[in-house]
């Protein structure tokens, strides 16, 4: 397999973490080259733009930019050069989190976000989205459950569901990119179907997901 591109989205809480690093290991062990990163704060400079994103209270364009200067860096010195080594690439976030919460989230205009996030991306895509869906009183009550909250976290019920019919958008309109995963089951369950849908693309590289 050529170097390939896989996103891991969802609210919080929704597993994508876990699922990433069960995914890691079974693709190692068939033979595969595996890189696992995250947005944002996946080089150095995008550690220090994630402390000021999640701990601080910033204007939405302050946010919206700050996500889009860790995203160019990360793909400049993280996610090309895998790619460009042929390695499977397993992305924690990416552009739909983007949409989802400042599009959807903040209510910021979704064209003015499709027009950074081509900038920051110079067209950049995931070859395959897992949509880690959950309800959004399932993901904060696992989320919460780990104590300190951050400033996304600390948004009402209201912004999470927001961010969720966000995701529901973009699965609809990327059906082909996006698949939707029901994470709201056990972990084992969860990465029952995370395998059937990768294999199902390696079978069929152009089938819908949904
Ligand atoms: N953000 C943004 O606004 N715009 C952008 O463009 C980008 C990001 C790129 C990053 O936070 C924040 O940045 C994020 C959006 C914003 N919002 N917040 N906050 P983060 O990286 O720190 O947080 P996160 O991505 O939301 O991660 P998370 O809360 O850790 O969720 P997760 O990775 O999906 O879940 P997890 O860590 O795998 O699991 C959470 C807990 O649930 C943990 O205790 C697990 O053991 C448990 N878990 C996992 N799966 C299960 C199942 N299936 N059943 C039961 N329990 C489970």
């Amino acid at each position: 397999m050529p170097g390939w591109f896989i996103s891991l989205e969802g609210i919080e809480g929704a597993g994508k973490t876990t699922q990433m690093h069960l995914l890691a290991d079974w693709l190692q062990r068939q033979g595969h080259t595996v890189l696992t990163t995250w947005e944002p704060g996946g080089t150095e400079l995008g550690q220090s733009l994630r402390q000021l994103l999640l701990h601080h209270r910033l204007p939405h364009r302050t946010e919206l930019l700050l996500y889009a200067a860790d995203r160019a860096t990360h793909i400049a010195e993280v996610l090309q050069p895998a790619l460009q080594t042929h390695q499977v690439v397993l992305c924690d976030r990416y552009t739909d989190s983007t949409v989802a919460y400042q599009g959807y989230g903040r209510g910021m205009d979704l064209h003015l976000i499709d027009q950074v996030n081509t900038i920051a991306t110079g067209g950049l895509m995931p070859d395959l989205t897992l949509w880690l869906d959950v309800p959004v009183e399932v993901g904060l009550r696992r989320a919460r459950g780990r104590g300190d909250l951050n400033a996304i976290e600390q948004e009402s019920f209201a912004f999470h569901e927001r961010v969720r019919q966000g995701y529901q958008a973009l699965a609809k309109q990327y059906p082909q990119r996006i698949c939707r995963i029901d994470a709201a089951s056990d972990v084992e369950t969860v990465f029952k179907q995370i395998r059937a849908a990768i294999a199902g693309r390696w079978r069929e590289p152009a089938s819908e997901c949904q």
